[in-house]
């Protein structure tokens, strides 16, 4: 499929798609987000595709945020409008059925930060920076910034990060729980793949419920225990069950089907 403003690749049964507005900065506007949503759709049903990483093209940016020139002129009804069709993609990643990784190589800024924590995990090249700084805008996030940053970093530092509009590098984010771990820029897809690659061996209908139970826990139209023991017994039915405890017993590596 041809996009405009993202790139897209298939390796070793990883989907890898880039954020391809590199002189912006890879800030998002409204149809790149909607073509990152495309491309996720072209794999969720493929089973040679055990997971996805997120980067931005160039080595300055993921995303340094939304492209402010897009919604500049936005009255109140176009601005919500905006965010409610972006919060849509982003809540798709962030419940989607395999890993998403957002390998963050450059400014994840205002959107890029909020995409970075729509993905399941994010790995930090040493020179990525990360802020909210909307309210420089006279703005606040409207991709989910206030309620993701919470759940990552806890209250009092959401709310500093959001009131101050303060950047902060790699290094902090790792120290505060907003990234997985920080590498150089360049083993940061390496270190990406290896990641997809570990857990591409285990039952991916497994990988599956393990992503909607912890999102259970901040779904609060759901309860999370109730939501684990639903998932867990969920695959107990399933082939991929048998092959796991089938090889254990045998003493050799499990070959999971997704079934
Ligand atoms: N939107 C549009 N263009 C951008 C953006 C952006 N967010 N960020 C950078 N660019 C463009 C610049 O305008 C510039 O373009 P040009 O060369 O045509 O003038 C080009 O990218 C390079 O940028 P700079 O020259 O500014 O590069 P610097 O290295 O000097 O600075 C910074 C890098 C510090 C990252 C700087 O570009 C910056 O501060 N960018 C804006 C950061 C920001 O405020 N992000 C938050 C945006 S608001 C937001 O994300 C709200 C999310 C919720 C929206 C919900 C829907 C309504």
């Amino acid at each position: 499929m041809a996009y405009q403003f993202i790139l897209t690749a298939v390796e070793d049964g990883i989907l890898t798609i880039t954020l391809n507005r590199e002189k912006q900065l890879n800030a998002l506007n409204a149809q790149l987000i909607q073509e990152i949503g495309e491309a996720l759709e072209t794999v969720r049903n493929d089973k040679t595709i055990k997971g996805i990483i997120l980067t931005g093209s160039g080595s300055k940016a993921f995303a340094a945020g939304a492209d402010i020139k897009e919604f500049s002129n936005f009255d109140i009804e176009e601005g919500e409008k905006l965010a409610i069709a972006g919060g849509k993609i982003f809540d798709k990643i962030e419940q989607f059925n395999k890993p998403v990784i957002a390998a963050v190589n450059g400014f994840a800024l205002g959107g890029g930060c909020e995409l970075t924590m729509a993905c399941h995990i994010r790995i930090a090249s040493e020179n990525a920076r990360f802020g909210q700084p909307e309210v420089n805008l006279g703005l606040i996030p409207g991709y989910a910034g206030t309620q993701r940053l919470v759940q990552l970093v806890g209250k009092g530092k959401a709310l500093e990060l959001l009131m101050t509009g303060d950047m902060i590098d790699a290094q902090e984010a790792h120290r505060l729980g907003l990234a997985n771990n920080v590498v150089s820029l360049e083993e940061l897809l390496p270190t990406a793949r290896k990641m997809l690659g570990k857990i591409g061996k285990k039952g991916p209908l497994a990988i599956e419920k393990v992503i909607d139970s912890v999102n259970a826990h901040f779904d609060k139209k759901r309860n999370g225990f109730e939501a684990e023991i639903e998932n867990f017994g969920a695959l107990f039915n399933t082939k991929d069950f048998t092959e796991g405890t089938t090889a254990f017993m045998e003493k050799r590596k499990a070959n999971f089907i997704g079934e």
